[in-house]
């Protein structure tokens, strides 16, 4: 990105009426710095609200959510992840009326998983989030592990987890549910909610204070959409009604879209994610197995797997019975599939390169066979 010195220009870059209207999609000091750094002066500040085949949906003040501007990415082609995700902000320039995205703003977090398909690569779930509500129900099976994947990646992303029980209204075994969270083993907000009664979310109001951005994740037919929209106080998300035969959620939600809600918060709703695989999350298996990372530190070796090494810091842990069994086993699994992952991901490095180095030869090729046509005459 360019630097842009903001004394430069005398006019205000962004006027009061505008700072307003971008104060309710969640602006603030610190983006609107980088902003008059890193923008060109003839763009303006806009979030990102949704996705589309055909270009990214943004908006610059909360009315105009309801009717966004579509815009196009300008200039040099970005790397996917590089790529502007739903709630980013972004400068926006406009041309002849055509309106096109310069320049991607730097963000403060960003929810990463393993894109589905067997090739290595991240995916951008969200951007700029407080919190992450991950949502799961009554009647779903409960799984520590999957709760896990999503505890990782948003404690990697430095996006304060807040787990979300829903369907409370279902006949349920509270201790079962005590037990899982407490196998967690660190302090995470849990919230017991049911999205079918107006009281029922009571408990999630204090995170939803003005320009606070949260999204909600999870598997399909937890109750996502309908939770968001007693958020929104709307039915405008689409919610679906559970198939009987397997208790999972048609897909009513196709892409991940920000809304403003009457308190003033910003939610993003996504479509059910079958699976979070994880994506550069070193940082976020430490912050959930603290007491585990802590002991890899006494490790002899820098590279040490903690399964048979010698002066291993972590099975001596379990050997002196400080360290749970059970949890020994998850962090090694979460571990294992981060190498499998950042595996996988250099082997597609490599075949684009090889692939790449192909194009090359065969271009050579065909220019040395062209001109030997040439000579043949
Ligand atoms: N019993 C009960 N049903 C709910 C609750 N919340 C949502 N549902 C129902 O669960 C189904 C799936 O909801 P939806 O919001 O589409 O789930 P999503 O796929 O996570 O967005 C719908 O039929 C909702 O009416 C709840 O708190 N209790
Ligand atoms: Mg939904
Ligand atoms: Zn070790």
């Amino acid at each position: 990105m360019s630097e842009h010195d903001p004394a430069a220009t005398s006019a205000p870059r962004i006027t009061p009426e505008q700072r307003t209207g971008l104060l309710e999609l969640g602006w603030n000091d610190a983006l609107e710095a980088d902003f008059l750094r890193l923008a060109s002066p003839d763009t303006r500040p806009a979030r990102v609200a949704s996705v589309e085949r055909g270009g990214f949906f943004v908006v610059e003040d909360a009315a105009a959510i309801d009717a966004p501007t579509l815009a196009r990415l300008e200039g040099t082609e970005l790397d996917s992840t590089a790529q502007p995700a739903v709630g980013d902000w972004v400068a926006l320039i406009v041309r002849e009326g055509t309106p096109g995205i310069t320049e991607v703003l730097p963000r403060k977090s960003a929810l990463l998983r393993r894109a589905s398909g067997r090739q290595g690569r991240a995916q951008v779930v969200v951007c700029n989030l407080d919190y992450l509500f991950i949502v799961t129900a009554i009647g779903f099976n409960l799984n520590l592990s999957r709760l896990e994947r999503y505890l990782i990646g948003s404690l990697a992303a430095d996006i304060a987890p807040v787990i979300v029980i829903n369907k409370i209204d279902r006949v349920h075994d509270r201790t079962e549910i005590d037990a899982l969270i407490n196998d967690l083993g660190i302090e995470v907000p849990v919230h017991f909610t049911c999205a079918l009664e107006p009281g029922g979310i009571d408990q999630l109001k204090p995170y939803l204070t003005p320009g606070t951005s949260l999204a909600l994740v999870g598997s399909s037919g937890v109750g996502k959409s309908t939770l968001a929209n007693r958020i929104l106080q709307t039915d405008r998300l689409a919610t679906g009604e559970v198939r009987h035969t397997d208790d999972r959620g048609r897909h009513t939600t196709t892409r991940r879209e920000l809304w403003r809600a009457p308190s003033g918060a910003l939610i993003i709703d996504t479509p059910g994610m079958r699976e979070f695989g994880l994506w550069d999350a070193r940082e976020g298996v430490a912050k959930l197995f603290p007491e585990i990372h802590a002991a890899t530190e006494a490790c002899h070796f820098r590279d040490c797997a903690h399964v048979d090494e010698p002066g291993c810091g972590l099975l001596a842990a379990l050997d002196d019975e400080t360290i749970d069994e059970a949890r020994y086993q998850r962090y090694l699994r979460a571990l294992e599939e981060l190498a499998e992952t950042e595996a996988l991901a250099a082997e597609s490095t490599e075949r684009l390169n090889a692939r790449r180095e192909r194009g090359k030869q065969n271009k050579l090729r065909t220019r040395k066979g062209s001109r030997r046509k040439h000579w043949d005459r």
